[in-house]
């Protein structure tokens, strides 16, 4: 892979990197994605458990399929392109990243500077009283899940409808706004307001990089689209990144 003259000279050890990830860097992992043909369970799409009206109506079938899914991503490794990532904050001191991923990889694959935009399935929140701690029972021993109050637990994750914690959204929108180079890595680019910050990004002149192996609403707007997948692009694509610092 070759990166081009105008993203290599932007590049040295104070660039502003921000990195977006989606459910397709855990593709590799075998994480099922959200729109990809492996988006189903039972009958149902993603849309329609993950909303707290679903939740309301039936707790129980909500907490299986995320029990399902936490069996899943209990059983799954990061993969190269979650390990690129966390090389890449170790070799660019002003890198951030944000991810819409509710699984936990990243941090698996040793990021610390991460925003997880969506929240993280790992952790429960009570109903009542809004307390949120770790959980990491596989399976689950009581489905639906409750608080030592009674309430219900819930996963703590912002759901379709839900609106994104103020404090993540805020950090978010500052790194976007001074970010030199934004890397996208993995989403469909539909689900908002997280599909907008590309956008937003290069309004203030950012350098747009996507990693996705199919075309997205974003390719257009991009400055670079490697069309491949992340666990095969993201190592060659540090390695020219690091190049480009001698
Ligand atoms: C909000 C957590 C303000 C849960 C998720 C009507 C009513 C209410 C709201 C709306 C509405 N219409 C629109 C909205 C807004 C809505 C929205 O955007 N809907 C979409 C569907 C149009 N957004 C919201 O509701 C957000 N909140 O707007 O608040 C508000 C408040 C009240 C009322 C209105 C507005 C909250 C959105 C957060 C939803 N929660 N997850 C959980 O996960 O359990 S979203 C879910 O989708 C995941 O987080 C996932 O990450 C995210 C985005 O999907 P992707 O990551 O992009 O995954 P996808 O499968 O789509 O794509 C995978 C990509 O990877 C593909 O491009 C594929 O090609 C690629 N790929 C595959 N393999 C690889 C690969 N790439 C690289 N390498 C590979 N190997």
């Amino acid at each position: 892979m070759e990166i081009p003259k105008d993203l290599r000279d932007r590049i040295n050890r104070e660039t502003r990197i921000v990195v977006i990830t989606g459910a397709g860097i855990s593709a590799e992992s075998g994480v099922p994605t959200f729109r990809g043909k492996d988006g189903l369970w039972r009958r149902f799409r993603a849309e329609e458990l993950a909303t707290p009206y679903a939740f309301k109506r039936d707790p129980k079938l909500v907490w299986e399929w995320y029990d399902w899914r936490r069996g899943i991503i209990a059983r799954a490794e990061p993969n190269p392109g979650h390990l690129a990532i966390a090389e890449m904050e170790m070799v660019f001191p002003n890198f951030h990243l944000i991810t819409q991923n509710v699984d936990g990889l990243h941090r698996r694959a040793g990021n610390q500077k991460v925003i997880e935009i969506h929240g993280n399935l790992w952790m429960l929140r009570c109903t009542r009283e809004g307390t949120v701690r770790e959980n990491y029972e596989v399976p689950l021993k009581e489905i639906p899940p409750r608080c030592q109050c009674g309430a219900l637990l819930r996963p703590h994750v912002v759901w379709f409808g839900e609106s994104l914690n103020p404090e993540d959204l805020k950090r978010s929108l500052a790194l976007l706004e001074r970010c030199e180079v934004l890397l996208v890595v993995g989403t469909s680019a539909v689900v908002q307001p997280v599909a907008s910050f590309p956008w937003m990004a290069k309004e203030k002149g950012a350098f747009l990089i996507e990693v996705n192996p199919e075309p997205t609403p974003l390719s257009p707007l991009v400055d670079l689209s490697l069309r491949g997948k992340a666990g095969e692009v993201l190592p060659e694509l540090l390695q020219e990144l690091k190049g480009a610092l001698d």
